[in-house]
């Protein structure tokens, strides 16, 4: 396999001397220029698995807290990168108690001069296209999906340009984002109560909004509706849905239910008391496999590895793979260096297993100034059956 590698590079190398395309990424055009399954057909799909609960996909489950719609994944193709409402994951459905007959009111309150409260029709002139963001739950748990995660294209209102609606009466004071969450029934699963509190400057710096669209409609009930908070790179548990509340509190506040609920999922030290000591519940750079092509080329069984990498702040193209422990990771074949980190990208590696048998395919970010702390928890490692070679 390495060997394959060095190889493809240095064919590479010398492409790139005879057409003169330097600065272009290697990888694309190796992939481009050289595709492996050219003129091959594919002939199905290997399951990949994790262990896991075998829940059925794209439809609900449960109800209130523990309600849950899980995405299927394995079919993403650059066509589908955006989720259509109807199949994006559900963390939570629309609480049973929240009355929409009444108009909806956002309260601006806490240490500032004068609170205020807002209509729909006063945030109504801010709301502008806010571009694909992906959520994913921090309890993003199940290997055998790993499907509480979408990506939508939003609309909304800056969260800056709700704040300057009310003067803050303490500069060092955090913000309190709070959303309907009384349900009729007990939780199996969740604790009640979703706030989140965030430092100074913190949700403006991540270009966080109040999202009133999803994908071209209203956001619908059970996303929020009709206000609800996004953090682009941040673990869903932090976008509150159904935000009637925003309040600046004192620097030294205690952390909310949510906070401590999600602590250990978001990489917190223990679970501490107060939400200052909480480092920002940030998605690291993350990749997993959602399918495994099995093709045949010029009359011989070749692989294709799909998968989606996300995450991170930086983008970057610096994904390496592998197939059995104690084997050297090697780059990806296909992975383009996306433009932002809001949403995933789809990248491919083309594989030719040298024996049938069981595989847990790794990935890493080949890059050691990247953080990716899922990743080297060996988190969303995922396994397939080979049977023919
Ligand atoms: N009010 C409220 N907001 C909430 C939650 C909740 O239980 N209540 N769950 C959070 C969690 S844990 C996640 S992952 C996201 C899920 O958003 P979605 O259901 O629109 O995908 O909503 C977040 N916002
Ligand atoms: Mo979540």
């Amino acid at each position: 396999m390495a060997g394959t590698v060095t190889t493809s590079r240095r064919e590479f190398l010398q492409g790139l001397l005879a057409v003169g395309l330097a600065g272009v990424s290697p990888r694309v055009v190796t992939a481009q220029a050289r595709d492996p399954f050219a003129g091959g057909i594919m002939a199905g799909t290997r399951p990949l698995f994790g262990r896991g609960p075998d829940n059925p996909l794209e439809t609900m489950i449960g109800s209130g807290l523990d309600a849950r719609l899980i995405t299927d994944l394995s079919t993403l193709t650059p066509d589908t990168l955006i989720t259509p409402n109807e199949r994006f994951y559900v963390r939570t459905g629309c609480p049973d108690l929240l009355d929409l007959s009444r108009p909806w009111a956002l309260r601006l309150g806490g240490a500032v001069k004068r609170p205020v409260t807002l209509t729909l029709g006063q945030l109504a002139p801010d709301v502008a296209e806010m571009g694909a963001h992906l959520l994913e739950c921090a309890g993003n748990s199940n290997p055998r999906y790993f499907g509480l995660m979408s990506a939508a294209r939003w609309s909304g209102v800056p969260i800056a340009r709700v704040l300057e609606r009310v003067q803050p009466t303490d500069r060092r004071g955090r913000l309190l984002v709070s959303g309907f969450d009384r349900h009729s029934q007990p939780s199996r699963t969740s604790t009640p109560g979703a706030s989140w509190i965030f430092g100074a400057g913190e949700l403006e710096r991540a270009g966080a909004f109040l999202a009133t669209g999803m994908n071209g409609v209203p956001l619908p009930r059970d996303h929020g509706f009709p206000l609800r908070l996004i953090v682009p790179r941040w673990y869903g548990c932090a976008c509150i849905k159904w935000v009637n509340a925003i309040d600046i509190v004192a620097d030294g506040a205690a952390a909310t239910s949510q906070m401590k609920e999600f602590a250990a999922r978001t990489f917190q030290r223990d679970r501490p008391d107060l939400a200052r000591d909480y480092t920002p519940a940030v998605i690291d750079h993350a990749a997993m496999p959602i399918r495994v092509e099995q093709w045949v080329v010029d009359g011989r069984v070749l692989y294709r590895v799909v998968g989606i990498l996300w995450g991170g702040e930086q983008p970057t193209d610096a994904l390496a793979i592998r197939f059995r422990s104690g084997e050297p990771y090697v780059r990806v074949d296909a992975c383009t260096k996306p433009a932002s980190t809001t949403t995933w990208t789809l990248w491919w590696h083309a594989w030719r297993p040298p024996s049938p048998g069981r595989y847990d395919i790794v990935l890493k970010i080949d890059d050691p100034n990247i953080r990716s702390r899922r990743l080297d928890l060996y988190y969303y490692v995922r396994s397939v059956d080979i049977e023919q070679i």
